[in-house]
């Protein structure tokens, strides 16, 4: 059995402080100064777009487990972010092509503490919906403190601190019906499970008013599709209503390439809900596995309505360099849903999900400043008072360990990579394709053998790589450190070196291999290359998650 089942057993049972103030750096060593971080990345895929078209994924690298909303003519969209902090980021979109990251919906420490947490817990998959002027998120902290609500004026923020919910589970989604609100989520069945993953599907009232559940919770799927064929992980469910019909769409199959998207349909909203005869509506699964630039795992879809009343599903999928190995995460994508006899369909069955297709008929926006599709890069220089909203560190920050000060990101040291029970001073930025440069320029001198500070790879505590300066017999070093499912770092490769002047670190990824290089004083060299990075896969490293690219600073 593959990790992840394992994961899924678990049932959940002031101003951000990262942008918050060390004391002045000095020049001394340990506190590491980072100038500079500039990212450069391409699909492995070749797409050309026709006037009219979008590029699928509408948003690259690990951004799983969408659920979008429309309000008038805006589009909102969340995703989940597991142990990653701050968390659940929000975009925002006027045509569900250009996405623009508004917010992250936990970016507060007083509002979820992920604590211990291992990487692929936590936050899961959120939905997010809006009511009479307020925005909901609904989600399950996973390890932590379960099922919780949070609620914001402005989806861009401030949300509000959790009201925890009392059910068991996974995936809630709010739907609403006139003044009422339901929330259906995966749980464990009304009987003894069957086999592994067998799970079922439940609604309740929430009293939206007070924030909390009301009245009896009924099992409205048990196990899928068809429980004689023992389907596994029906989960990510979402309710809807389109005419006489009340449609539950849910993933089923696991969210490997097992994953899919089937749906049910009823004239109450407690069932019976009968399945659709021509499931599933989207996998990828029954195509051949030799096909080239593959998408696959897709599913977990959530539908909108738009205001010229198509029907369109955004959903995760993946794009695998090798037999199910992607180090970049599961992506969101766009398809619109057609209807047939009142039942919806994302794909025909045997129809690869294509990289471009039609535009949905909304105004055209231009590219976001920032896209999130396609071929891009940034570059940040570090010099505003905060760090954009894209970067993420590792479980909630007891203290601020980092600073951003004339032009430069400073890192102060904190638990030591792979320590599940505190916080690292790293703070990264998702890898969004699987051709990519990622670089940095480093002013560091480590103090002891074994301090160390430069750019950490990171799927999670066990498998990450470490590539900078450290000191090594006495003296400072370049080194590349990884850990592959490990407890201890393995050293790839190492040179000393000259701190007096800074060091740019450079690492290339291409598909499943690594290259490293550092340049001082204008002189390039080559660390290491051809380094296989499957080790950095979710596949292998296990978990939900895609590798997070940044500084790290540590010192014993
Ligand atoms: C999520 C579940 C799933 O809660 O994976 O693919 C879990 N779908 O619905 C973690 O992302």
């Amino acid at each position: 059995m593959r990790p992840f089942a394992t994961w899924r057993k678990w049932t959940a049972g002031g101003a951000a402080v990262l942008m918050a103030m060390l004391a002045p750096a000095t020049a001394e060593a340990q506190t590491a100064r980072f100038e500079r971080f500039s990212y450069e990345g391409r699909s492995q895929e070749r797409v050309q777009l026709r006037a009219g078209e979008y590029r699928n994924p509408i948003l690259s690298g690990y951004y799983p487990d969408p659920s979008v909303t429309r309000v008038g003519d805006d589009y909102y969209l969340v995703n989940s972010s597991f142990a990653h902090f701050p968390g659940l980021p929000v975009f925002h979109s006027k045509d569900l092509v250009n996405w623009t990251q508004i917010a992250n919906a936990i970016d507060r420490p007083g509002q979820l503490d992920l604590a211990g947490r291992a990487v692929s817990e936590g936050v899961f998959a959120p939905d997010i919906s809006y009511h009479d002027g307020l925005f909901y998120i609904v989600n399950t902290c996973v390890g932590c403190k379960g099922n919780f609500v949070i609620t914001a004026r402005n989806p861009a923020g401030p949300w509000s601190d959790p009201a925890w919910l009392p059910f068991g589970g996974i995936d809630p989604s709010i739907f609403w019906e006139g003044d009422k609100a339901y929330i259906v989520n995966n749980d464990m069945p009304a009987e003894p499970p069957r086999y592994e993953g067998h799970r079922a599907i439940w609604v309740q009232e929430f009293d939206w008013r007070n924030l909390r559940m009301a009245g009896e919770r009924t099992q409205i799927v048990n196990g899928g599709v068809d429980i004689s064929k023992q389907p596994i992980w029906i989960e990510g469910p979402h309710l809807f209503k389109r005419g006489r019909y009340y449609y539950l769409i849910a993933a089923e199959g696991g969210t490997e390439d097992k994953h899919s998207e089937v749906v049910f349909r009823s004239e109450s909203v407690r069932g019976p809900f009968m399945p659709f005869p021509g499931n599933p509506i989207l996998t990828q699964r029954d195509l051949d596995p030799a096909r080239p630039d593959p998408v696959t795992s897709t599913g977990h879809a959530k539908f909108v309505e738009t205001q010229a009343g198509e029907w369109w599903a955004t959903f995760l999928g993946t794009r695998p360099y090798g037999p199910d190995e992607y180090n970049i995460g599961r992506e969101t994508f766009l398809l619109p849903v057609s209807w047939r006899d009142d039942w919806p369909v994302i794909l025909p069955h045997g129809r690869p999900v294509p990289f471009a297709a039609p535009r949905p008929k909304l105004p055209a926006q231009p590219r976001a400043p920032l896209p999130t599709a396609g071929d891009f890069g940034y570059v940040d220089e570090f010099d505003g008072k905060r760090l954009a909203l894209q970067w993420v560190s590792i479980r909630t920050p007891k203290q601020p360990f980092y600073r951003l000060h004339d032009g430069a990101l400073l890192l102060a040291s904190g638990a030591a990579l792979g320590d599940r029970q505190g916080v690292p001073a790293f703070i990264g930025r998702r890898q969004q394709h699987h051709i990519a440069t990622v670089s940095t320029i480093l002013r560091y001198r480590p103090a002891k053998d074994g301090d160390r500070a430069g750019l950490a790879a990171v799927q999670n505590d066990e498998s990450w790589l470490f590539f900078g300066i450290t000191r090594l017999d006495g003296a400072p070093a370049i080194a590349l450190y990884m850990r592959d499912k490990a407890k201890t770092d393995t050293l790839v490769a190492s040179a000393h070196v000259a701190v007096d002047r800074p060091i740019t670190l450079t690492i290339h990824a291409n598909g499943g291999t690594l290259a490293f290089d550092y340049t001082i004083g204008g002189e390039r060299r080559t660390l290491k290359a051809g380094l296989d990075a499957t080790f950095l896969s979710t596949h292998r490293a296990g978990g939900f998650v895609g590798t997070v690219i940044g500084p790290y600073a540590y010192a014993r």
